[in-house]
């Protein structure tokens, strides 16, 4: 990593089209690639049910710490790169099937809403397969809006559909 100032950014990873474990696990792997981009640390894999497009797919999802010396914008299209190595193909239905989704959670204490990228992630406080994922690693860490932590944030969820099942393996 060059000496450029060090962020600590949360990214979720996600997949619902053919073997989702292997596509996530790949996509973290991948991930490191990067030179300006370390994985630091990564939570348990889960099953979860759709959210918002609900006629598609069981997921699996997961969450990890990055270290990064790229901004945010740059960030992003490393993780369209990866996405797209993975052989996702950007058509179909918003919310839809994806084989790798990897999105930009938190990054540092940043709050940002550019047309390519709002952060922290707009959904992320109501999604239990982000909040679960990121409770693995630091239940204690504050949203920078809501001024809550991860596993308040999590504790307050009561959508009863939001099933989420660590990944035996
Ligand atoms: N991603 C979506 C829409 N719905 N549901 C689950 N369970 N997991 C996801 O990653 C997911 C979703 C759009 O990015
Ligand atoms: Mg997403
Ligand atoms: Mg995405």
């Amino acid at each position: 990593m060059s000496s450029a100032p060090v962020h600590t950014a949360y990214l979720s990873v996600g997949s619902n089209i053919g073997d989702k474990a292997a596509n996530c696990r790949r996509g973290i792997r991948a991930l490191g690639a990067h030179p300006g981009v370390e994985v630091r640390c990564c939570s348990r894999l889960y099953r979860t049910a759709p959210v918002d497009y609900t006629d598609q797919d069981w997921f699996v999802n997961a969450a990890v710490r990055v270290a990064t010396v790229l901004a945010p914008e740059a960030l992003l299209d490393w993780l369209l790169e990866v996405e797209r190595a993975a052989g996702r193909q950007r058509r179909g239905v918003r919310f839809g099937p994806r084989v790798l989704d990897l999105d930009i959670i938190l990054f540092d204490d940043l709050v940002l809403g550019t047309e390519r990228l709002t952060i922290p992630h707009p959904r992320m406080h109501n999604r239990r397969f982000v909040l679960q994922p990121i409770c693995d690693m630091d239940p204690q860490l504050v949203h920078p809006v809501l001024k809550t932590p991860m596993d308040g944030l999590l504790e307050r969820l009561t959508d009863p559909h939001q099933e989420v099942w660590p990944l035996d393996d």
